[in-house]
């Protein structure tokens, strides 16, 4: 009896404008769009084998980093699997000569090769990897965009994992989540310069979950409403149009404002959810005053700062502006553990 096997790889993605929220906890559908960029990098990847046989002990089972996990019944996971299975039947329902894979068991592993130490979130790499790689084990005709809504229901940022390049995901308006997916605004090659530096600047584990938080500022938080109704959908538009036209400076501006709301709906949360501390701040600081002096010279924006659900900065610059960007932040923050990368930091391209 065969074994089938796929395995790929997905990428970390970064928000410019952020999720933070749902209107529905089960189907994972938001309380506002968001718009992230793929980063290209080689080692900030989620890498995922799937394979399936007759022969398989029954009962699907999965390994992250080598570790066995549960698969809970009626748990994110397992949702996933069910709905790929699903589309497997109906694959085997239009071709009989197709194996009866869905209903074999499955064996997932799957890795990510960025360091821990990163603290960066493994999530959106890890559940766009798993949902992507059964996909290709099962051969489903399925288009990313319909992937991404399996995804979705792993973790909310993973439906953007599965485009390279500047990625939106649609909230939708239907309460069966079937328009709330990710499309691509536009691919790497669309703007090769834009690079990202992931700065770390803590290891420590993230006091409050993004799940359990964001559901907190959501009972809580007048400033998301505010937010979610009267500054997010603009805000989706005036990205998407700087990223076609290649505006760095709006789309920085644009991006630091969207990270500096999203800290300020955690604030407004009861109680108070806190990601930055006062190096990310200094680090606000420095970018601020980069782009002050570029300005005053008649030039456009240097740098964007964005963070998520903790202390570590990701700086979004042009290609030809990097160098500036590293040499200032290094000068400023000089370097107290070591780190794979010399700097202590992973300076990435972003895209597919
Ligand atoms: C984002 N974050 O847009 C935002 C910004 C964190 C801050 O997506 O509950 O891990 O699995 O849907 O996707 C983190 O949220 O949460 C997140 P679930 P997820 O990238």
């Amino acid at each position: 009896m065969p074994t089938y096997e796929a395995t790929v790889s997905a990428p970390v993605n970064i928000a410019c404008i952020k999720y933070w929220g749902k209107r529905n906890t089960s189907l994972i559908l938001p309380t506002n769009s968001s718009l992230s960029v793929t980063l290209s990098q080689d080692h900030l990847r989620s890498t995922t084998t799937s394979s399936t046989s007759q022969e398989y002990a029954p009962g699907d089972r999965l390994w992250l980093n080598g570790r066995e996990e549960e698969i809970v019944t009626g748990g994110r996971t397992q949702v996933c699997l069910a709905a790929l299975r699903q589309w497997r039947k109906e694959v085997e329902e239009k071709d009989s000569a197709a194996p009866k894979m869905s209903e074999w068991p499955l064996r997932i592993a799957s890795y990510n090769n960025f360091p821990t130490a990163a603290g960066l979130a493994s999530s959106a790499s890890g559940l766009a990897a798993l949902v992507y790689s059964v996909s290709q084990l099962y051969a489903l005709p399925q288009t990313p965009s319909q992937l991404s809504l399996i995804a979705r229901q792993g973790s909310g940022s993973a439906c953007r994992s599965l485009f390279g390049g500047f990625v939106a995901w649609e909230m939708g308006t239907r309460d069966d989540g079937s328009d709330s997916l990710a499309v691509q605004v536009a691919d790497h090659g669309h703007w090769p310069e834009m690079h990202a530096l992931i700065c770390v600047v803590s290891d420590a584990k993230k006091g409050t979950s993004s799940t359990s938080g964001m559901q907190k500022t959501v009972a809580t938080s007048s400033l998301l409403q505010h937010r979610i109704h009267h500054v997010v959908p603009a805000r989706m538009e005036e990205i998407s149009r700087a990223i076609l036209a290649r505006d760095f400076t709006t789309f920085a501006s644009l991006t630091m404002q969207d990270s500096n709301q999203f800290h300020a709906v955690c604030m407004d949360t009861s109680p108070p959810i806190f990601y930055l501390n006062d190096v990310s701040r200094a680090i606000i600081a420095v970018v601020e005053e980069l782009n002050r002096a570029s300005l005053a010279q008649g030039k456009g924006m240097v740098a964007a700062y964005t963070f998520d659900a903790g202390p570590n900065a990701v700086l979004y610059a042009l290609e030809e502006n990097m160098h500036v960007v590293v040499h200032t932040i290094n000068q400023f923050f000089p370097q107290t553990q070591d780190f794979p990368d010399p700097f202590g930091m992973l300076a990435s391209p972003a895209g597919a």
